[in-house]
């Protein structure tokens, strides 16, 4: 089986029949993958390799330079960690230059939509915020954004001010607190140059460094984008490709960033009309990866697929366009549009494909930019009409847009006082088990989203309260776990009796979904948020929370780095594809154990999503006994 989804079985159907090249062809003709490259032990980093090494007996165990398996395997994925870093913080730096254009008054349809939220971070921030108006507020927020990214003298104003004081005191002691989000990613590259850093323990803390920089790089794309574009509320929505609609102009949104799509998504309510002059029935936006989820999260945009199907929607010769700005956007996308008529646009100086329709998005002119861009789609509408399409009828509803402030809200139905209080009881007493943060990417190497579905089945039934985001909230929207029906399907007795209390205290006639959706990628902050919040309130550290994370089916470099700071942050973190490490067994060892003493979180590797659920459960038992908490 290649994906769980029926209608990416379907898809990939039509796609063998119309000889259409997907992801998983691609991956069927690089087998067998290079068994080095698997192990991480082969080195590209200077002139004199390509070298690598045996992890057995039977080969050289030093580069030409003599670098070893540890320090190979060490370097690589630090260096793994450092693109991740680069890509969210990357991402969180635009966020902050537009609020800065938006201030200075060159990004006119960039206005700040949620000031409570600006004064909140400000407060949090330690901001000087009373009676401040909310324009100079947030002048001083973009300058305070971006001060971390150049190189200071102290710890992170976005690291410190939002984990716990316990976080903050084991990273100092052990000096993994970056001073600067470029500046450790630029270290980072420095020190796994030739002749640098050889030493795999001192490379895989600079990992970990590198790693609280892009959680913070995170947090800051979540809080920036809050305040830009308000802070997410639940929403009801649907998800698959079935959102898709043959008498309408269906526009993807894919990519990360919600900076171009927030204005897509006005635009085109004022452009339904020159939609139906080229004879279509309206304009029908849907979402792709974590561009999908920003706009599900703020407008209850249906998502249409995610990661890895994402040539897929194309085969159904009902899309007209797909818009995309940067990450994770497959370049095969050109070639699939080739056969189905798509226009596949890009938009982002920095992130072209060959063959694609560019067009230059700049927020200095960004309704006008998505005008342009939502002409190109009616065009292409115009072209397919009359041709046969064939939308899969699969969609699932979805409940989505759990921020930390819509959850505390809801619960303050039950407490006003003390909102957190139900959920600590409900810990306490054992009905909420532990807490699990599903994250991360499809990968073509694991049957898309099977292992997240079986998992959450497996954790819900003994009782663990679900959260995810990115494709793995994707991966639960498709196949209706998003919703209060999945809480009567899957929750133990335990879970259910709290999602029901809450949902019913909230006037929704029934529980909360079964999985809460708190976002994209970035947004994985917004777990650690409500974590912290949590552990704050027990006065206890986020390293001894019943609170674990799990990326089943991970992919990019992003989620290494993500993975590596839930590790940071304290949490027992489930990994459901081997890394390449497995080439050092010092590394590997580290990963897995060692590291346990240092920070409290380590990994947990498991393929098989059974076992993996058991093992996290383990984790979560061993937690609650180190509190005092039954089992
Ligand atoms: Ni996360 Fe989101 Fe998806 Fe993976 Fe890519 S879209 S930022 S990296 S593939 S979850």
């Amino acid at each position: 089986m290649q994906s769980a989804d029926p209608a990416v079985r379907e898809m990939l159907d039509e796609a063998r029949r119309r000889g259409v090249e997907t992801v998983w062809d691609r991956y069927a003709a690089q087998l067998p993958q290079c068994g080095f490259g698997e192990l991480g032990v082969c080195c590209r980093n200077c002139m004199q390799g390509p070298c690598r090494v045996s992890p057995f007996d039977d080969g050289p165990a030093r580069g030409v330079c003599g670098a070893t398996a540890d320090t190979m395997v060490a370097r690589n994925l630090v260096r793994a960690i450092a693109a991740g870093t680069a890509a969210h913080s990357g991402h969180a730096k635009h966020l902050a230059h537009t609020l800065k254009k938006s201030v200075q008054g060159k990004a006119p349809d960039y206005p700040v939509r949620d000031e409570a939220k600006l004064r909140a971070v400000a407060a949090r921030q330690g901001l000087e915020a009373d009676g401040v108006p909310a324009a100079e507020l947030a002048a001083r927020m973009a300058e305070a954004a971006l001060a971390n990214f150049s190189e200071g003298e102290e710890p992170l104003a976005w690291t410190t001010a939002t984990v716990t004081a316990g976080r903050v005191q084991a990273w100092e002691k052990l000096g993994v607190l970056p001073v600067g989000i470029d500046s450790i990613i630029s270290e980072i590259m420095h020190r796994t140059h030739l002749g640098v850093d050889a030493d795999a323990v001192n490379l895989l803390l600079g990992g970990v460094a590198c790693a609280v920089a892009d959680y913070t790089g995170c947090h800051l794309g979540t809080d920036l984008a809050d305040i830009l574009f308000g802070t997410p509320q639940p929403v009801v929505s649907e998800a698959n490709m079935g959102v898709l609609k043959a008498d309408q102009v269906n526009i993807a949104l894919h990519g990360h960033n919600p900076v171009l799509s927030e204005v897509i998504v006005q635009v085109a309510r004022q452009m339904e009309d020159e939609a139906k002059a080229a004879g279509a029935a309206g304009i029908n936006l849907v979402g792709v990866c974590c561009t999908g989820n920003e706009v599900l999260m703020r407008h209850g945009i249906p998502p249409a697929t995610h990661s890895i199907s994402q040539e897929l929607p194309m085969l159904t010769g009902a899309l007209d366009a797909m818009v995309v700005d940067y990450q994770c956007v497959y370049p095969s996308l050109v070639g699939v549009a080739e056969c189905t008529g798509t226009k596949i646009i890009t938009t982002m100086g920095m992130a072209r494909i060959t063959g694609a329709t560019h067009v230059d998005f700049e927020e200095e002119n960004a309704a006008a930019g998505a005008r342009q861009i939502i002409r190109l789609a009616i065009e292409a509408f115009g072209a397919r009409r009359g041709r046969p399409v064939q939308i899969p009828q699969y969609k699932s509803q979805v409940v989505a847009g759990f921020s930390v402030e819509a959850i505390v809200a809801a619960l303050s139905k039950l407490d006003a006082a003390d909102p957190l209080k139900p959920v600590i009881d409900n810990i306490v007493a054992g009905n909420i088990q532990g807490v699990c943060l599903f994250a991360g990417c499809n990968n073509v190497k694991v049957p898309q989203d099977e292992n997240y579905l079986v998992m959450a089945r497996e954790l819900a039934a003994r009782d663990v309260l679900l959260l995810a985001t990115g494709c793995g909230a994707g991966a639960y929207a498709r196949h209706g776990y998003l919703t209060p029906e999945a809480v009567g399907e899957y929750a133990g007795p335990g879970l259910k009796a709290v999602l029901t209390a809450v949902g019913e205290a909230n006037g929704l006639g029934g529980p909360l979904p079964l999985v809460l959706h708190m976002g994209s990628c970035v947004d994985n902050s917004r777990a650690v948020d409500l974590a912290v919040a949590v552990a704050n309130r027990l006065g206890v550290d986020t390293a001894q929370l019943p609170v674990v994370a799990s990326a089943p089916e991970f992919k990019t470099e992003k989620a290494v780095a993500i993975g590596t700071w839930a590790v940071a942050c304290g949490l027992p973190t489930h990994l459901g594809l081997v890394p390449p490490v497995l080439g050092s067994a010092t590394v590997t060892g580290l990963l897995t154990g060692g590291i346990k003493d240092l920070l409290g979180g380590y990994f947990i590797v498991e393929t098989d999503p059974v076992k993996a659920a058991e093992k996290l459960f383990a984790a979560i038992q061993e937690r609650r006994r180190g509190l005092n908490l039954a089992t």
